[in-house]
């Protein structure tokens, strides 16, 4: 290929070093669906079967918003109790947790007071926390929670409440979108953003 000098616009490095790291943490019972949830962000992708995350499991995805390049660094945790201590050790410098239940498991939903403890507790430094009702999907006759119960645990704890379904795939690119805008808004806020591109 002919390249003149000057031919690329920004120099790779550059771009790299302008990224702006965004640390985000899945948590919620076993088998809310944490995984498929981050998989649909990141590959469109949705797959039926279930295999349980294995203490925990990471990704990243670049993404733009509001004129700003992103890296988003997505750390699955499994819900299991027997990991409990591998979860304490990665919420450090947490930008966003997003909380999942299952619409269709009300085990689900009445762990939700048991995993705020837990983000209290090892979680530290501000962050954005949203709860997500996965599973919207089913039919309705299998949904146990409905939209207003969750609304009122959501607004008792003062966080966002998003519906999804990482099956097909409703929602899913809304509450990441919505959470990382919130989570540029605080940084911005805080006088630790460079100038959008
Ligand atoms: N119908 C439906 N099924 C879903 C949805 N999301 C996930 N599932 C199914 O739920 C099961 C568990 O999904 P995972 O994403 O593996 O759950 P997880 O929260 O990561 O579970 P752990 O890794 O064990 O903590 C799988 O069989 C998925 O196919 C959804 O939106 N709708
Ligand atoms: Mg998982």
């Amino acid at each position: 290929m002919d390249r003149q000098r000057g031919h690329l616009e920004k120099n790779p490095q550059d771009a790299v070093d302008n990224l702006i790291w965004i640390k985000v943490v899945g948590i919620g019972n076993a088998g809310v669906g944490k995984t498929c949830l981050i998989k649909h962000f990141c590959e469109s992708k949705f797959s039926g079967g279930y295999q349980p995350t294995v203490g925990v499991d990471y990704g990243f995805k670049i993404q733009n918003v509001k004129g700003h390049e992103l890296r988003v660094h997505l750390w699955d945790l499994s819900g299991s109790p027997e990991y409990i201590d591998v979860r304490n050790e990665l919420y450090g410098q947490t930008d966003a947790i997003f909380l999942v239940f299952d619409v269709t498991n009300q085990a689900s939903f009445e762990s939700l007071d048991t995993w705020m403890k837990e983000v209290n507790k090892y979680s530290s430094g501000i962050h954005e926390i949203i709860l997500v009702a996965n599973k919207v999907d089913t039919k309705s006759g299998k949904r146990l929670i409905s939209t207003q119960d969750a609304k009122k645990w959501a607004s008792s704890h003062r966080i966002n409440l998003y519906e999804a379904s990482a099956a097909s795939g409703d929602g899913v690119h809304k509450l990441f979108d919505e959470m990382l805008h919130n989570v540029l808004n605080k940084r911005k806020q805080a006088g630790l953003l460079p100038k959008a591109s």
